[in-house]
């Protein structure tokens, strides 16, 4: 497919502003919005949510929630309310600064209730997904020394309150008859408790949260963000997601994921916009209800998403009114270009990829309202971001060469410990000065920037080098195939050759005919030497629950190994 760039629109943040920024920004004019510019204190929690109530906007709604049995609305102050609320009942059982507080529930006012008192009383809390089970639980809880959880009577079994003896307080959201000896009822506690909190200031560099991601090898490890990654929340809410006063913004992700966090909770409140959670499942049909029903206007999601929303059709998309959408936005994964030339068809939208991990916090190389896209680029960096490829000796390699794409260290959201493992954390830094991300990629000649896949991923067929993304994105765009993923499978005489899972779409069933048929759109649309020589059609593919196709997975079911750790993995 060539790569048609496609044209900017108009934004908040202007192409002539991000050229007098690029080479450096002050990222301290920032922190003249917050509190610590007056007093040298902060908390990410008031700043978000109760700064709002100082400069009238109290009765502005701050989340709408709605599921299958509830539609709801919140301001902010009524946030800033319940979040004192629940700030005061975990004083009451004695939680303080720096304890770590869990949510291990699904996406509800409550969760959300959950995370902000817990910040405002200066603990850090871990979000986790509502479909971990009992061992990934377990992990976590252990590893990071949990003295309390917030959960509900259905997900409590899989807590194995016998191995964890550092979880002293167990908070149930939702009813149940009797609550076994120890576990407390979120509402009869917050029924007690005053709606007024003393808020714990703490400085910039004290932890706010604390996210477990899985690395290639070994146990999950606990990602520590602390207060000061809000300037970069903040920021971004600005520059990338375009964030104005009057705007509706949808960002799909759980908050057991990093984007459900920085950019489902801190991002748009310190903006002060109107957040969207939809909880419980949904369709397709449920997506698109979604943005008709609230007119959202900016709304950032996943190109696994975006792909399931292809796959139901164009014509499902014609039944909603989208036509209050400005701003659409995905990351996570590569965003394949058939993607994005499908979002300008249906939804007249530019999908604007953005690039980032667990580990940086925030947003750093992306796509801006004011620059053309070039479908299959993550972007640029962010004002003040200093972005490179390095070769594996750690020096700057020259446009249009691959190798480790690498920031300098010093950005505001930059994970600040991985928990109790020193050494885990130095193994990101092993070039100095140089936060080394583990994606390889490449840097065009305009400055953008071309996922290539993990490092750990690329292929190497017969000397080529091969990125996986190239290949799934090519077989993406053959119309039978809904998902791809592509692995290096050893061989002895190629070194590797290419491996293709791939689910089907409906209506398409497996044979050697339409095997060879996509082997051959590969070949004829991207290379030779980058046709699947191997493909295995399966009915789903592993994804973890941000969507990202598990190629770990994959190669271990093709080599008979071990899945290792698959707590993030989907059901
Ligand atoms: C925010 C988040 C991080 C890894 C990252 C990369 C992949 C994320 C991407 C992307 C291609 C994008 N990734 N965004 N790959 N294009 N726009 O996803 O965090 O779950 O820690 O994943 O995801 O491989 O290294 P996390």
């Amino acid at each position: 497919m060539k790569v048609e760039i496609i044209p900017p629109t108009e934004g908040n943040f202007n192409l002539e502003d991000y050229q007098k920024t690029y080479d450096h920004f002050d990222w301290s004019e920032v922190e003249k919005e917050f509190s610590w510019y007056k007093t040298g204190k902060i908390n990410t929690a008031y700043e978000a949510i109760d700064r709002h109530l100082q400069t009238g906007k109290g009765d502005k709604v701050a989340l709408y929630y709605f599921d299958q049995t509830r539609d709801e609305s919140y301001t902010f102050a009524d946030l800033s309310k319940l979040s004192n609320k629940f700030g005061n009942v975990l004083r009451k059982l004695g939680i303080q600064k720096g304890d770590r507080v869990f949510v291990f529930m699904p996406r509800t006012p409550e969760l959300y209730v959950s995370v902000l008192g817990t910040i405002k009383v200066g603990a850090i809390i871990g979000p986790l997904f509502e479909a971990f089970m009992e061992g990934a639980v377990r992990d976590r809880l252990q590893d990071s020394e949990a003295v309390a959880i917030v959960t509900t009577p259905a997900l409590l079994p899989r807590i194995p309150l016998a191995d964890l003896p550092h979880l002293k307080h167990v908070i149930v959201v939702g009813e149940q008859a009797d609550l076994p000896a120890g576990v407390i009822s979120y509402h009869e506690e917050m029924k007690a408790v005053s709606d007024e909190l003393e808020i714990e200031w703490v400085d910039r560099e004290d932890g706010l949260i604390l996210h477990y991601t899985s690395g290639s090898t070994g146990k999950p490890k606990g990602v520590l963000h602390v207060h000061n990654a809000m300037i970069q929340h903040y920021q971004t809410g600005k520059w990338v997601l375009d964030l104005q006063d009057d705007d509706i913004f949808w960002c799909t992700a759980d908050p057991g994921w990093v984007t459900g966090t920085s950019y489902g909770i801190f991002a748009p409140w310190l903006n002060g916009a109107t957040s969207v959670i939809r909880g419980g499942r949904f369709t397709p049909d449920d997506w698109y209800r979604t943005i008709e029903k609230y007119k959202v206007t900016v709304w950032y999601s996943a190109p696994t998403s975006f792909r399931m929303l292809m796959g139901a059709g164009d014509e499902l998309v014609q039944r909603y009114d989208l036509s209050s959408l400005r701003h659409v936005l995905s990351v996570g994964e590569p965003l394949n270009p058939e993607v994005v030339y499908w979002g300008q068809k249906v939804f007249k939208q530019r999908i604007h990829d953005t690039w980032w991990m667990t580990e940086t916090g925030g947003q750093l190389i992306c796509n801006y309202k004011c620059m053309p896209i070039k479908p299959g680029s993550m972007g640029k960096p962010l004002p003040g971001i200093y972005a490179t490829i390095l070769d594996d000796q750690g020096n700057e390699l020259p446009p249009n060469r691959m190798g480790n794409l690498a920031i300098r260290v010093g950005w505001p959201s930059m994970m600040r410990q991985i928990w109790k493992n020193p050494a885990k954390y130095q193994e990101y830094f092993y070039v100095p000065g140089w936060y080394i991300s583990g994606d390889s990629a490449y840097k065009d000649e305009d400055g953008y920037f071309w996922f290539q896949g993990r490092i750990d991923d690329v292929i190497n067929t017969s000397g080529e080098r091969v990125g996986p993304f190239e290949v799934e994105s090519k077989l993406v765009e053959h119309p039978a195939v809904a998902e791809a993923g592509v692995i290096g499978k050893p061989d002895p005489v190629r070194g590797e050759i290419i491996k293709a899972f791939i689910a089907l779409r409906d209506g398409y069933e497996p044979s050697d005919a339409l095997m060879e048929e996509i082997r051959k759109f590969v070949k004829e649309g991207l290379a030779a030497h980058a046709a699947p020589r191997e493909i295995e059609f399966r009915d789903k593919l592993p994804k973890t629950r941000s969507g990202k196709i598990m190629r770990r997975v994959l190669k271990a079911w093709e080599l008979g190994l071990p899945t290792g750790d698959t707590s993030t993995m989907e059901d």
